[in-house]
């Protein structure tokens, strides 16, 4: 019942969410949900450019700048004659993506800019035609990267083609209202996409994007000439009409709950996906360690994307940081490689993932007393030990509580401890209340841990800082009368003072409202403050604003309830409840 459940809250998302669902039957998946960390790699004309046009700086998706710079496509094609990677070197790449750990690797063969980065008979506008380098990089890549055990694949944009009078998104040279995209299918994408499919060896994936321009039937008719090629080849969901073979979020985008399924979520390096020479905001390792491990912790791969350079370098930061992933992998990567969602919730101290009969801890914080809580625990248990150096460790079970008592970390980004079990764990259980503790400095309650009444409803809000650079919260919304309530339930496990702290963006029309917040029969008042209106092409600005400060006299079970005072404008959305030891 409990694994229905599971189902049910992962389906509630997979409808809401901005995605497109695969259908997910492709009887070779299993390498693909084994895999976990797969590589992408964002590279075509516009790395030249690196963010910048004629003086002018375009910060944010870096493959986008014809777009954003309305370049006319004969100018930009002028790019080509100076496109010269004489730096790109395949057996160098592929083997950073080795030591990273990277199981699979997507890399674009052509992306909306409608250069092809290989050789191809179809178009002249590639690369080994129309720029001096005049070889095909992907060859070398594709062999390279299967060399060292890593399943290679593409990216291909099979609709936006910027290039082309036909393709789609080009409005600005072209009128829309007189392409003709089913021309450009038959006479590029297709014909291109079987190159790809011919050409490369055999390929893991092709990553198809932003679909358009085709029937449900004339996908379907694509689909099926291009799996004929290559039968083991998986599709991304991408490739619209439901008819992908894996699902893929939004970009950087992780499903609150865990999913059932072959799915990735994708991320970039740093806020681009196609090289920014100014961009310099990566991700550090223990950034990358924390998202594998969550993402890991719902059942679902990350594939991370890099942007080289025009010259087919690869920024140094991503290069060191991948690596440095690549060493933590080579400790706990048992934990991350062929597993699936944890089925324990996520806990105050980090997330776990499970293998049949084994549950790995993956501790980012240690508890102030070294006693790790671990609720949940309906087996029994023969060994834990920690999964780098393999020493066991000392654990006692209270009732379905496993109480750890763990060394010092030896990694404090994320150590990971495995407990070996017998018996069948109950499988992710929402009602269990999530644990808050004063061992760490601060526990955070997530909004789809909400119990919603009246009209609340929980959301995942879309917004982004630069263009093209998508984030996405999960939040409590839907709170305008009194009636609409989000609840939680909690389990504080040491008594003494918590102040409760909300978190969440309020637009100007829904601040200056009174909220109650109820907590073990007390209310406590409090006016929402204003941060930033909800626009999908700005920041979407949280607050963390202390309302109580409550005395837990009794360790137990509470709940938090959250509603409007009066009957208004949605009070805001909500996207954590916080718990900060006061003592
Ligand atoms: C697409 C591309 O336009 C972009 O340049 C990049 O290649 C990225 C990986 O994919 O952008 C998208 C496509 C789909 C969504 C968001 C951005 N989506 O479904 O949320």
């Amino acid at each position: 019942m409990k694994q229905f459940n599971v189902i049910l809250i992962a389906f509630f998302f997979l409808l809401n969410g901005p995605l497109i669902k695969a259908q997910e039957k492709h009887p070779d998946i299993q390498w693909f949900k084994d895999a976990k960390f797969g590589l992408f790699i964002h590279w075509g004309l516009y790395a030249e450019l690196g963010g910048v046009y004629k003086g002018k700086n375009y910060y944010g998706s870096g493959e986008w700048i014809m777009n954003q710079a309305k370049i006319p496509a004969a100018e930009y094609a002028g790019l080509a004659k100076d496109f010269n990677p004489v730096n790109f070197n395949a057996e160098e790449w592929a083997q950073i993506a080795r030591d990273a750990g990277i199981r699979y690797m997507v890399i674009t063969a052509k992306h909306h800019e409608g250069f092809s980065m290989f050789d191809t008979k179809i178009s002249d506008f590639n690369i080994v035609k129309a720029s001096p380098y005049g070889k095909d990089p992907m060859k070398a890549l594709s062999v390279a990267a299967r060399k060292r055990g890593i399943k290679f694949g593409f990216y291909y944009s099979q609709f936006l083609d910027w290039h082309e009078p036909n393709g789609g998104g080009n409005d600005w040279d072209f009128d829309e209202s007189k392409k003709n995209y089913q021309q450009y299918y038959r006479d590029k994408s297709i014909p291109q996409l079987k190159e790809l499919l011919t050409n490369y060896g055999p390929l893991g994936i092709i990553w198809f994007d932003m679909p358009g321009g085709l029937s449900r039937e004339q996908t379907k008719s694509m689909v099926d000439s291009l799996h004929v090629l290559q039968p083991n080849a998986l599709f991304s969901s991408r490739v619209g009409q439901g008819l992908g073979d894996y699902t893929d979020y939004g970009d950087s985008e992780v499903p609150p709950l865990p999913v059932p399924g072959a799915w990735e979520s994708i991320y970039t390096h740093n806020d681009t996906w196609g090289y920014i020479a100014h961009d310099m905001n990566f991700k550090s390792p223990e950034e990358i360690i924390h998202l594998l491990a969550n993402v890991a912790s719902k059942g679902g791969n990350l594939m991370l994307n890099i942007g080289p350079d025009g010259k087919g370098n690869i920024p140094p930061y991503s290069v060191r940081y991948l690596r440095a992933t690549g060493k933590w992998l080579q400790k706990f990567g048992e934990s991350i490689y062929g597993s699936t969602y944890g089925l324990i919730p996520a806990q105050p101290w980090g997330v776990t993932t499970s293998k049949p009969g084994k549950l790995f801890l993956h501790v980012m914080n240690r508890p102030e007393d070294g006693k790790l809580l671990v609720p949940g625990m309906n087996v029994s248990i023969h060994k834990i030990m920690q999964l780098d150096n393999k020493r066991p460790v000392t654990w006692k079970l209270k009732g379905t509580d496993l109480y750890v008592d763990l060394p010092e970390l030896s990694d404090k980004r994320n150590t990971v401890f495995v407990v070996a079990y017998n018996g069948r764990l109950k499988s992710f259980d929402l009602t269990l209340p999530l644990v808050v503790s004063s061992k760490y400095k601060l526990n955070t309650v997530d909004a789809v841990f909400a119990q919603r009444k009246g009209a609340a409803q929980i959301e995942s809000l879309t917004y982004s800082h630069y263009f093209g650079d998508w984030k996405h919260a999960t939040c409590v919304t839907h709170l305008n009368q009194v009636e609409d309530e989000a609840d939680f339930k909690v389990r504080v496990t040491e008594p003494g003072d918590y102040k409760i702290i909300l978190e969440y963006a309020c637009p100007e029309a829904s601040s200056k409202q009174e909220g109650i917040l109820e907590f073990d029969g007390q209310d406590y008042k409090f006016r929402t403050l204003r941060t930033s209106a909800y626009d999908e092409n700005e920041p979407l600005l949280f607050i963390k604003h202390p309302v109580s400060m409550v005395t837990v006299s009794h360790p137990g079970i509470y709940t938090v309830k959250i509603h409007p005072l009066h009957n208004g404008n949605e009070l805001f959305y909500l996207k954590a409840v916080l718990f900060e030891p006061a003592d």
